[in-house]
């Protein structure tokens, strides 16, 4: 598996190793504090994390009592997801979001292909007529997946696009629409204006879809992704995470972070660069890798 090659780097071997170390519990304690905060877990969460292990252990604690706490604190930051992902059956819709660069497009593609594996005729819509290679990249996927793409020249307004690719995905015999969206800064409001307009035009061919409406981030962001989050989900009814990148960053604490302050579930990870280089996120093998010796 793709994922088991993460987090490779020394601040996770670190977290592992506070407990093998001869010191004391306090000290133990307190290195952990410190390298969890290192690690880019938000301060609130991490005085909350010691405040539970403070709570269930102590001083004659065995050491692996505590790692265990530690996975329970960690696990317990995560909302409990309220469904599986796409649970209607029939056909859907996925919506990606996020600003330029996250990875959206190369995301569309790995979803494209991962539900092609799982047998639905899937359908993708370059909706990012902004940039100048916007459609160009996600039709090169295409063609190297064998998936229709729905797209328009540069300039078009998104809107047709996502109105053609509705169309399409309601009248012919697709089981899945996967929409990718031009990259927009949380600060610019027109471009968030026509996030909502995307969202309308959806709306108009099947009140139900979205399903998914995912927030993709860069897994390196660190803290800026809490302020994307909050405002792409003042304009898109946001229900999950995509969390691109993840191979590239160290700092996994991030995602307990982002997990913590959205309480979104987060649906999947990029670790790569190519078609297959998803992975259907786990909270539990995620905290494992974190804390893996
Ligand atoms: N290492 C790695 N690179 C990624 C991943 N996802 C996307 N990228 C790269 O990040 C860059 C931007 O991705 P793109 O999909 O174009 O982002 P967009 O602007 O949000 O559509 C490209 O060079 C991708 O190959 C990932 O999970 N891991
Ligand atoms: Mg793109």
């Amino acid at each position: 598996m793709a994922f088991k090659g993460l987090f490779k780097t020394a601040w996770h071997a670190k977290i592992a190793s506070v407990f093998a170390s001869a010191k004391d519990y306090e000290e133990i304690l307190n290195d952990l504090e410190e390298r969890l905060i290192l690690a880019d877990i938000s301060l609130p969460v991490v005085t909350r994390i010691m405040a539970g292990l403070r709570k269930k252990t102590s001083r004659s604690s065995p050491k692996e009592d505590c790692l265990e706490f530690l996975k329970r604190e960690l696990l317990a930051v995560f909302p409990a997801a309220q469904r599986p992902i796409l649970a209607a059956a029939g056909k859907n819709v996925i919506l990606l979001v996020g600003i330029n660069g996250c990875g959206k497009t190369t995301s569309a593609a790995k979803l494209a292909r991962h539900f092609q594996l799982r047998g639905q005729k899937v359908l993708m819509a370059a909706a990012d007529t902004f940039r100048a290679a916007g459609a160009t990249q996600l039709a090169l996927w295409g063609q190297k997946l064998s998936i229709q793409v729905v797209s328009a020249e540069r300039g078009a307004d998104p809107g047709s696009v996502v109105f053609n690719s509705m169309q399409s995905w309601q009248n012919r015999d697709f089981d899945l629409l996967i929409i990718d969206t031009a990259g927009r800064m949380q600060s610019k409001e027109n471009l968030m204006r026509e996030l909502q307009k995307i969202i309308k035009i959806i709306k108009k061919f099947s009140p139900l879809q979205p399903a998914e409406t995912w927030l993709v981030l860069d897994a390196s962001t660190g803290q800026n992704a809490l302020s994307q989050a909050e405002k792409f989900s003042e304009f898109s009814q946001i229900n999950g995470l995509l969390l691109a990148k993840l191979d590239g960053t160290a700092k996994g604490g991030t995602v307990i972070s982002i997990a913590d302050r959205l309480r979104l579930p987060v649906r999947y990870a990029g670790v790569g660069e190519s078609a297959e280089d998803l992975w259907e996120f786990s909270e539990k093998d995620f905290v494992e890798l974190l804390l893996r010796p």
